[in-house]
Order: C-alpha cells, then sequence, then structure tokens
C-alpha cells in the first residue's frame, strides 16, 4: 500500500481521486498530517497553483505528495473563470453563487464551449512532475443533476446530453479532467 498526501481540502475531490487510484494506494489529508492551516494558491496558472500547492505540503512534512488545481475555461468568456473558478463570484467556494454568475455573464452567448482543465503536481523524493487532463463540452442554459460538486450542474461534457452532475461519480471519473489526470499519475507511480 503506497501512502501520498493529497494537498486538497476539498472532499468531493478527495473521494474522487481516490475512487480512481484505487486499493494499492491510501491517501493522507493534510489534517491527518498535522497541517490545518490554509494551503495558499496566489499563482496566475492552474500549473502555479498545483505547484505552489504540493511544495506547500512538502515544505512542511518533507513526504511524498501530490496536488490538484482544476478551473473551468470557457471559450467566449477568454477562458474565465479559469484560475480564478473557486472565487468566481465571491471569496469563498460558494458553488452556487458561482453557477449563478456564470449563467448571468453566459447571457445572450451563443458559443457556450467550455473545457474542464486540471493540472497535478507531484513531488516524489523532492521532485516535481506535472501532469495534465482536459475535458471539452458546453455550458448548459441552466443547472440540473445533483451529484457532484462545484460547477458540474452547468457542464455537457462532449458526446452528451446530460450534465456532470447528472452522472455518477465512475461515469463522471470516466471521461473527466480530473479523472484523466490521475490515470496519467497512476500511471506514472506504478512505472
Ligand atoms: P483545493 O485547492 O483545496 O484542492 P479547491 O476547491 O480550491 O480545492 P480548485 O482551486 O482546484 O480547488 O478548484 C476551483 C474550483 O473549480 C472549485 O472550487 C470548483 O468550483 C471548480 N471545480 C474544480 N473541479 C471541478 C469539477 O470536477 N467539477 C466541477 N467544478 C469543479
Amino acid at each position: 500500500m503506497t501512502e501520498i498526501i493529497f494537498a486538497t481540502n476539498n472532499a468531493h475531490k478527495l473521494s474522487e481521486v481516490q475512487a480512481v487510484l484505487g486499493e494499492g494506494f491510501r491517501l493522507l489529508t493534510p489534517r491527518e498530517c498535522g497541517i490545518c492551516e490554509d494551503i495558499p494558491e496566489t499563482q496566475p496558472s492552474l500549473e502555479g497553483n498545483a505547484s505552489q500547492k504540493a511544495h506547500f505540503i512538502y515544505d512542511r512534512t518533507g513526504r511524498n505528495c501530490f496536488a490538484d488545481d482544476t478551473g473551468l475555461e470557457v471559450y467566449a468568456l477568454d477562458g474565465a473563470p479559469g484560475v480564478h473558478s473557486a472565487r468566481y463570484a465571491t471569496d469563498g467556494h460558494d458553488f452556487e453563487a458561482n453557477n449563478r454568475l456564470l449563467l448571468k455573464n453566459m447571457e445572450g452567448i451563443t458559443d457556450r464551449r467550455a473545457r474542464f482543465r486540471t493540472v497535478i503536481s507531484l513531488i516524489l523524493d523532492g521532485r516535481e512532475y506535472l501532469f495534465e487532463g482536459r475535458v471539452e463540452g458546453r455550458i448548459a442554459e441552466e443547472p440540473s443533476g445533483a451529484e457532484g460538486f462545484g460547477y458540474d450542474p452547468l457542464f455537457i461534457p462532449d458526446g452528451y446530453s446530460k450534465s456532470f452532475a447528472e452522472m455518477s461519480a465512475e461515469e463522471k471519473n470516466e471521461i473527466s479532467h480530473r479523472g484523466r489526470a490521475v490515470r496519467k499519475l497512476v500511471e506514472f507511480l506504478r512505472g
């Protein structure tokens, strides 16, 4: 069993990633390692933030760890909310307010194309490695579904007519940005 710290405070991410990693890996949270401070993410890119979060945990524990930074990139909004996805509408993680603001900013826009992009920074034996996963899709006219989190009720992946929030965790992981990035991470860790 490989133990590795996942530098996140997001419980939804934790369960999605654990499901993809399977039983060979045990994920530890920052809290379980005695780190209760907020993990900073002040960089202007997903790559920068993933790296910052992983280094923050590595610097305090010296242990193998990884972090995920994810953004929803809407083509017609020049990539917004992007790196600001968590704090789009407020300075907290208010998913409903974020979704409302996104719909408001999309009013009258017919090009609804968007993608989710996840960047994972892994620090293994002191060296950093980056992995990326993407999924293309579009922004719905209104939210639907109660599964998942964040922008899932508004995101319809290409080839589907339902949102991520209308899919089981398994179905979402199969095609999602995070599922794809985590499978690259697993392949790397298994060598
Ligand atoms: P950590 O930094 O503690 O990992 P976070 O929630 O701040 O958690 P991110 O900065 O990576 O994570 O994510 C930014 C936001 O993007 C997040 O708050 C959600 O609103 C949204 N998001 C991320 N992954 C998502 C997913 O799989 N489905 C829908 N929305 C997602």
